[in-house]
C-alpha cells in the first residue's frame, strides 16, 4: 500500500511556449469518432492538429506506423488535409451517439501551475533512485507536464506521484484531514489521463508499473485499491485487484515514448470498469467493494522496487461524474468542452 505522503518542494517556473518544442513532441494517435479534423483525438480541432498535419507532411509511412494526419485517407498528408483541419476548427460535435455524455467536472490537473496546489498532496522521492517533479520539454497542454523517473532498484516500491482524497465531491487539502466518504456517482465516473512511458524492458507480475490507483477506502492505509498496471510481456493495461478481466480481441499494448490518452469508466455501484487507449477499447473488469463511493486516487510512477529504468510523463488528468448512464461500452466516452475547466490554464 502507498505510504503516507508529505510535502515536496517545486522548482518549476513559467516557460515561454516553444514552437520548436511543440514540433518535436511525439504525436498522439487516432482521430476522434465523427470528427476527422481532430487528428490528435482530444475532441477539439485546434493548433495541435495543424501541427500534427505539418509534422506528417508528405507520403504516409508504411503500416503499422500510423498516419493519423491523413484525414481523407488518400495515403498522403497535404494541403487537402490541412484545409479539412482548418474547416473543422473548434469543438467536435457532442452527441451521445459519438460517445459525448452529460457530466459534471469533479477534478482536473494540467500541471500548468507547476505545483501540487490542486492535489491533496504530492509525494517526495523516497530515495535517490527516484525523481518526481514538473517538466517543460514534452507536454499536451500548453507548457508543462509531470515527470517521474526510476534510475535504480530499491527494496521498497517506487512512488513518484500526487494523491487525492475526497469528502463527497470536495477535495480535501491534506491527508491529515479525515473523510467519511468519497465521490458518489450512481452513473459512474470517467477518468482521463495522458501518459508518456519509456522503459527498456517488458514488465512481469513481480516487476510492474502502476499508472492509476483508486479506492473506496478513505484511510491512510489505502485498503481495497483497484489499480491499472503494466505487469506482463504484452505491455497491455491490466486492471488489478478485481474479480474478472476481459480484454477485447487484439487489445493494443501501451505505446512507448509517445503520448497516450487513457480513458477509464468506473462505476462502483455496478462494480465495473472499462478502459480505452487513444480512443480504442482495451479491457473491462468486474469488481466488488463494500461501499459505492470513491475516496482516494493517485496517478504516476508507482512501480515495484526492482524496476531500475523508467521515465513517465503525465498530463491532463480529470475526473468527471456522469449525469446519464453509459450504455455503449465500445465507443470511448467523453464530455462536452467546459466540463473539465482547468485544461490549458496558465
Ligand atoms: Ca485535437
Ligand atoms: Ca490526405
Ligand atoms: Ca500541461
Amino acid at each position: 500500500m502507498p505510504r503516507l505522503p508529505f510535502r515536496m518542494s517545486c522548482h518549476a517556473a513559467g516557460f515561454l511556449i516553444s514552437a520548436a518544442t511543440l514540433l518535436c513532441s511525439p504525436l498522439p494517435a487516432l482521430a476522434s469518432a465523427g470528427c476527422s479534423s481532430d487528428v490528435s483525438g482530444n475532441h477539439v480541432t485546434d493548433v495541435a492538429d495543424v501541427l500534427a498535419v505539418i509534422n506528417s507532411w508528405g507520403p504516409c509511412p508504411s503500416p503499422p506506423l500510423p498516419c493519423d494526419a491523413d484525414v481523407d485517407g488518400n495515403g498522403v498528408v497535404n494541403a487537402t488535409d490541412l484545409l479539412t483541419v482548418l474547416n473543422g476548427w473548434g469543438s467536435c460535435p457532442c452527441s451521445s451517439q459519438l460517445g459525448c455524455l452529460s457530466a459534471t467536472g469533479v477534478w482536473c490537473e494540467d500541471f500548468e501551475l507547476g505545483n501540487y496546489a490542486r492535489w491533496t498532496d504530492g509525494y517526495a522521492p523516497g530515495n535517490s533512485c527516484e525523481t518526481t517533479g514538473f517538466a517543460a520539454n514534452t507536454f499536451v497542454s500548453p507548457t508543462h507536464s509531470h515527470k517521474s523517473t526510476v534510475i535504480c532498484a530499491t527494496p521498497e516500491s517506487h512512488r513518484g506521484y500526487g494523491g487525492l482524497r475526497f469528502q463527497g465531491d470536495v477535495l480535501i487539502p491534506s491527508f491529515a484531514i479525515p473523510s467519511t466518504g468519497g465521490i458518489d456517482a450512481p452513473n459512474g465516473v470517467i477518468v482521463t489521463f495522458w501518459s508518456w512511458v519509456s522503459v527498456p524492458y517488458t514488465f512481469t507480475p513481480t516487476k510492474w508499473l502502476s499508472l492509476m490507483t483508486v479506492t473506496n477506502d478513505c484511510s491512510n492505509t489505502w485498503a481495497d485499491v483497484i489499480t491499472l498496471n503494466l505487469d506482463d510481456s504484452t505491455m497491455r493495461i491490466k486492471p488489478v485487484h478485481v474479480s474478472t478481466v476481459t480484454y477485447v480481441p487484439n487489445a493494443p499494448s501501451m505505446p512507448l515514448q509517445q503520448w497516450v490518452r487513457t480513458t477509464v469508466y468506473i462505476n462502483y455501484y455496478a462494480g465495473v470498469l472499462h478502459v480505452w487507449q487513444n480512443g480504442t477499447k482495451v479491457v473491462s473488469a468486474a469488481f466488488s467493494r463494500p461501499v459505492d463511493t470513491m475516496c482516494q486516487w493517485h496517478w504516476g510512477l508507482y512501480a515495484s522496487g526492482n524496476n531500475d529504468n523508467i521515465t513517465l510523463y503525465e498530463e491532463n488528468i480529470s475526473i468527471v461524474k456522469l449525469q446519464q448512464p453509459l450504455t455503449n461500452f465500445t465507443v470511448e466516452p467523453w464530455v462536452a468542452p467546459g466540463t473539465i475547466a482547468c485544461m490549458g490554464a496558465q
